[in-house]
């Protein structure tokens, strides 16, 4: 196959109707993000943004179309101390602010007392999640940043949405907005890649060369339902990006309901008394007043 320029191609979309060659297809990429963030005011010019990083293709991708439209971001990243893979993952994301030449921002969990590797087996994702979040609103917060963005893909909306549907948790769903406006002690958050593939943003990493792991989080668990979005994907193209643009729309007419209660510890916002860090952190570490 061949694209419009007449060069060899290496990405081809029927939802699209493109076939693209290296040299044209980042240019498409980055075309189709800034309508996204332009159609739903996802991020803006004048806004300080933490862009979070894993190490991972997703968010090396949206790090790299934040940085060439020419928003004003730095790079975070947390070592959640899970062995080789934390090691490896940190070593791209230091790549990558190199390459980027883009400031890096790293939170180490062992600093706040218990890494993932310490949390028992069943609960480990549940609890890195809560970390991550606690990390990078207080990281973002205290460090002046307006908005947080992370690199939520639309397979990852898809799959939220789904779930949480199936386990009756409706409030969830207005959280899968593009974009959620900051309020009390919580900064905005943004999802700049919610309309892109896995695939989309694999094709741009890799024909751009840029640094990301392939290495897999060892508890990652087996996700029947990503690949059951895959199954219906080939036998419906362009499944993925209608579905998740019918979730937006849902979400935002939902009505987003904070319940503004602070922790009796940290000071966060909480459910409950006591937040989930610090349950956490008493769980697992050693509770004590550095955050
Ligand atoms: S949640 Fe679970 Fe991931 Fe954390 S423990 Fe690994 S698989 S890294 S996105
Ligand atoms: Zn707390």
């Amino acid at each position: 196959m061949r694209c419009r320029c007449g060069k060899k191609a290496v990405f081809h979309s029927k939802v699209y109707r493109v076939t693209l060659c290296d040299e044209c297809y980042p240019k498409f990429y980055l075309e189709i993000v800034k309508r996204s963030i332009k159609r739903y005011n996802i991020l803006k010019k004048s806004e300080k943004i933490l862009t979070c990083v894993s190490g991972g293709k997703d968010s090396c991708a949206m790090a790299y179309a934040l940085k060439e439209l020419n928003y004003d971001i730095e790079l975070f990243h947390i070592d959640l101390g899970i062995g080789e893979y934390s090691r490896e993952s940190f070593r791209s994301v230091e790549e990558l602010s190199e390459v980027l030449d883009l400031n890096l921002n790293v939170l180490k969990l062992k600093d706040y007392g218990f890494t993932i590797e310490d949390v028992e087996r069943r609960k480990v994702c549940s609890a890195c999640g809560i970390a991550k979040r606690y990390l990078m609103n207080l990281f973002a917060r205290e460090n002046g940043f307006d908005v947080i963005a992370t690199a939520h893909t639309s397979e990852d909306i898809v799959n939220f949405f789904i779930k949480n549907m199936l386990s009756g948790n409706i409030e969830y769903i207005s959280k899968l907005r593009p974009r959620i406006e900051s309020f009390d002690r919580f900064v905005a958050k943004a999802k700049p890649l919610f309309e892109r593939t896995e695939k989309e943003n694999a094709t741009l990493v890799l024909t751009l060369n840029l640094p990301f792991t392939q290495i897999e989080c060892p508890h990652a668990p087996q996700d029947v339902w990503k690949e059951i979005i895959y199954d219906v994907e080939l036998k419906r193209r362009g499944f993925k990006q209608n579905f998740v643009r019918a979730i937006v729309k849902l979400a935002e007419n939902l009505k987003l309901d904070w319940k503004v209660k602070h922790c009796k510890i940290c000071g966060e916002i909480s459910n409950t008394d006591i937040c989930s860090f610090c349950k956490l952190r008493s769980t697992y570490g050693v509770l004590s007043n550095q955050s």
